[in-house]
């Protein structure tokens, strides 16, 4: 096939298709341009609901903490003890109360760092404290998912610099967990093979979407990306969820993390806006076996730190369209290296 004319590409993990059309990729662009965040911050920010000793908007105060740094939301999308109950009818108006538990999570009391800064050793205390909440978060009787996530960036809506992500843990399975999770059991069923461990042996070998790699892990951009510079993670070794993961594969985790930021840090000379997150196992899903553990990065930048993606129009109405391809996009994240 002649992936230079227009054409549709589909995400195995989801089903879904995105328009790509790569002859469109030098139009002129007259439009938004977004406003860069002050480029210096303090190490302290007295100000800052997340540096160390601060006191935080509900009145609870921060200890003088160290290394990271985790704690209950003080405006928690989700409550805890909601009782389960459900609504069906009429068939088209249903709904049923989610429960679960949103945390905070400081990466470093620094509030000028990001964590492509942070030292090897920290950015391994980061991913042991990501194992060590979804450990003692999974076990909870009432939690079916925990997705760690992390909103970087005042244009992706983040309302504080400081270097933290958040957690939340739900009983029911959020939507695109959910497509993921009947994709990969499908697929498994259908193929025999995991789907994930398929698609890393192959773009390891074929190199054309690949952006970095170590021994255990890679990151990739998939052949079904949306977002510009979406990049897909994913552990050359199959494991399920972040328990599964040995030593090796946990340090290999934060190196590759920290390398893929600066990546992405270079590519507009801009520390890079994104919305990340970890994908793994729900409990009780369709097939355990079936899932590969993975993080997803959709940076919202298209061509410079000043001109975005938006996803508008034909993307509201129709599906996801993008000009730039999947193979561009990784020669030039690669390119910076
Ligand atoms: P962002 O990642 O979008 O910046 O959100 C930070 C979270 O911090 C947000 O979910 C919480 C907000 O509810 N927060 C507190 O828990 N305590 C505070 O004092 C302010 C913000
Ligand atoms: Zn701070």
């Amino acid at each position: 096939m002649d992936f230079q004319i227009p054409h549709r590409r589909r995400n195995p993990l989801t089903g879904e298709w995105v328009l790509v059309s790569p002859h469109r990729a030098r139009r002129p662009w007259q439009g938004a341009v977004e406003r860069l965040p002050a480029a210096t911050r303090p190490a302290y920010d007295p100000k800052c609901y997340l540096c160390p000793g601060n006191a935080r908007a509900e009145g609870a105060t921060n200890p003088a903490y160290r290394g990271t740094f985790v704690f209950d939301n003080d405006f928690p999308a989700l409550l805890r003890d909601s009782p389960a109950t459900a609504e069906h009818t009429p068939a088209w108006k249903q709904a049923e109360t989610e429960s679960g538990i949103c945390r905070v999570l400081c990466y470093s009391p620094r509030h000028d760092l990001t964590l492509s800064d942070l030292e090897p050793g920290e950015m391994r205390g980061v991913v042991r404290m990501w194992v060590d909440q979804f450990a003692e978060l999974s076990a909870q009787p009432d939690i079916g998912y925990v997705q760690i996530f992390e909103n970087k960036g005042e244009v992706m809506g983040c309302s504080n610099p400081h270097p933290h992500g958040q957690i939340w843990a739900t009983r029911g399975v959020p939507n695109e967990v959910a497509k993921e999770d009947r994709a990969q059991a499908a697929y498994r069923r259908e193929h025999r093979t995991c789907l994930l461990c398929e698609v890393a042996a192959h773009e390891l070998a074929a190199k054309e979407r690949m952006v970095l790699a170590n021994g255990e892990w890679v990151a990739l951009v998939p052949f079904w990306a949306v977002w510009p510079f979406e990049t897909l993670v994913l552990p050359r070794r199959h494991a399920a969820t972040l328990l599964d993961l040995d030593a090796a594969q946990r340090e290999g985790l934060a190196d590759l993390w920290q390398g893929l930021l600066r990546c992405y840090d270079a590519l507009f000379e801009v520390t890079m806006p994104f919305g990340c997150g970890l994908h793994q196992a729900p409990r009780g899903g369709e097939d355990h076996e079936a899932w590969h553990l993975h993080a997803h990065f959709y940076p919202p930048l298209l061509r410079s730190a000043t001109v975005r993606k938006f996803m508008v129009g034909y993307e509201m109405l129709g599906g996801p369209q993008r000009d730039l391809t999947a193979e561009q996009a990784a020669e030039r994240l690669r390119a910076v290296l």
